[in-house]
């Protein structure tokens, strides 16, 4: 199993995380969709991060369709997805806080300043602001579970990536729950800067 993309992808470290919390071995492969394109579309050409090839050579992509189709080969990734309607809704809420950051920050880093349109900014910006408080709202203790998972992923990319122009502070209940998280072996081994240090 080949695991492509960028740990500073909140997609990819969700993926990354819970497979060395399910002690599934791959290989990461750090290539980034915009500074390495060419070794990027070889492997992947529809161009999404993360995109896993598996054994048999086929290439999936979107994070929910990795973890599903890798929840029927590994019982431990099976147990950690959501159970009742809470779990799914904090995987639902937390995997539209991950677009939410993305777009905005894909619109300031990709688009010059004549491109960039204020209205679609401040749209987006309140449905994160929405989205992170009802997160922040929803957590307790972290446990490795793809909901939670996802949580302290997207709160990790919200703070390192677009941290600047986002009141990190004012989720409170969020930053403690992230902070936890992060100080969890899996995370630990998946930082959100390079590639995996201890691929199990
Ligand atoms: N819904 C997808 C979103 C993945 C996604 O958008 N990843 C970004 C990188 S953070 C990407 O592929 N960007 C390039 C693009 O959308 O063309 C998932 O859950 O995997």
């Amino acid at each position: 199993l080949q695991l492509i993309g960028m740990l500073d992808s909140p997609y990819v470290r969700r993926v990354a995380v819970a497979l060395i919390a399910a002690r599934v071995a791959f290989e990461h492969k750090p290539i980034s969709l915009f500074r390495h394109i060419d070794a990027f579309t070889k492997l992947s050409p529809l161009l999404k991060a993360p995109s896993l090839v598996t054994d048999e050579g086929f290439v999936l992509v979107e994070s929910s369709v990795i973890l599903d189709y890798l929840g029927t080969r590994s019982p431990a990734l099976a147990a950690m997805r959501p159970e009742g309607a809470a779990a799914f809704r904090r995987l639902g809420v937390a995997l539209t806080v991950m677009e939410k950051a993305v777009q905005i920050h894909y619109e300031r880093a990709l688009r010059g300043p004549g491109e960039r349109s204020e209205s679609w900014r401040e749209r987006v910006a309140r449905q994160l602001d929405v989205g992170l408080a009802a997160l922040d709202a929803d957590v307790g203790e972290p446990a490795l579970t793809h909901a939670d998972i996802a949580a302290a992923c997207a709160f990790g990319f919200v703070t390192g990536a677009i941290g600047d122009v986002v009141d990190t502070a004012s989720y409170a209940r969020l930053r403690a729950f992230s902070a936890e998280a992060e100080t969890l072996p899996p995370f630990r081994a998946a930082p959100p800067i390079d590639g995996v240090t201890a691929p199990l």
